[in-house]
């Protein structure tokens, strides 16, 4: 199972410090979420956060683009030394071409689905890409309500992933509960949030270790 903190929900006063004992911890992969106030109404990590998290960990790193043209960054944030990069096929007038150049700067792609999307609708892009990151929540925010539609849409991409060979997170409220139930059902990892890992009253490495017990290592 994949268990991927997202750090935006971190404490950013000593972000080293984190990223360490996230890593100690028995995370997975960190989350790298990075917003330009447009795309959603909201700002996460920057360029230089993101450089400085892929410095200080061996973990792999995922990047979770909520900006408009995400095509035009792709190079900025591989050469910040990120593995994997997740965009919202919305936010770019050439989808594929942004999946192109994933590949060419050797990262492993992956597009997000929004709550209100359909899976349907991103049916062209499932052969191109590594994984589905499939928002539980409206993106933009940490602490979001779980939109219960959002079952369904998960149910079906479980049927179709190994079809298309696709590794399948969830992203926004990511229960104990939730990810027992999802974990169960095929689902591959999850983002760990202020719904599951960051503060609770509990160690990071209770928690993970609580999680990886519950819904598997
Ligand atoms: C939000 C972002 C997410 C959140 C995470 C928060 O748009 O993409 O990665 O940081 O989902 O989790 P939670 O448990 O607070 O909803
Ligand atoms: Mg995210």
């Amino acid at each position: 199972m994949i268990y991927s903190p997202s750090l935006m929900c971190a404490n950013f006063d000593n972000l080293k410090h984190v990223v360490l004992k996230l890593e100690a911890a028995g995370a997975t992969r960190l989350h790298l979420d990075v917003m330009d106030g447009q795309y959603v109404p909201n700002f996460a990590l920057g360029l230089g956060d993101v450089n400085s998290v892929c410095r200080h960990t061996s973990l792999l790193t995922e990047l979770h683009l909520m900006i408009m043209e995400p095509g035009r960054y792709i190079k900025l944030f591989a050469d910040a030394g990120v593995d994997i990069i997740y965009f919202h096929p919305d936010s770019d007038t050439h989808p594929k071409k942004v999946i192109q150049k994933i590949k060419e700067v050797g990262k492993r792609p992956g597009i997000v689905i929004n709550p209100e999307t359909t899976i349907e609708s991103l049916q062209d892009y499932y052969e191109l890409v590594d994984t589905i990151l499939v928002m539980g929540v409206k993106p933009g925010h940490a602490g979001h309500v779980y939109l219960p539609h959002v079952d369904q849409k998960v149910e079906k991409l479980v049927k179709i992933k190994d079809k298309y060979n696709l590794e399948i997170i969830m992203d926004g409220a990511c229960t104990l509960e939730r990810m027992k139930r999802w974990s169960m059902h095929g689902v591959d990892g999850f983002v760990l949030g202020t719904s599951s890992l960051f503060g609770h009253n509990d160690s990071y490495k209770n928690i993970i270790e609580n999680i990886k017990r519950e819904c598997g290592e």
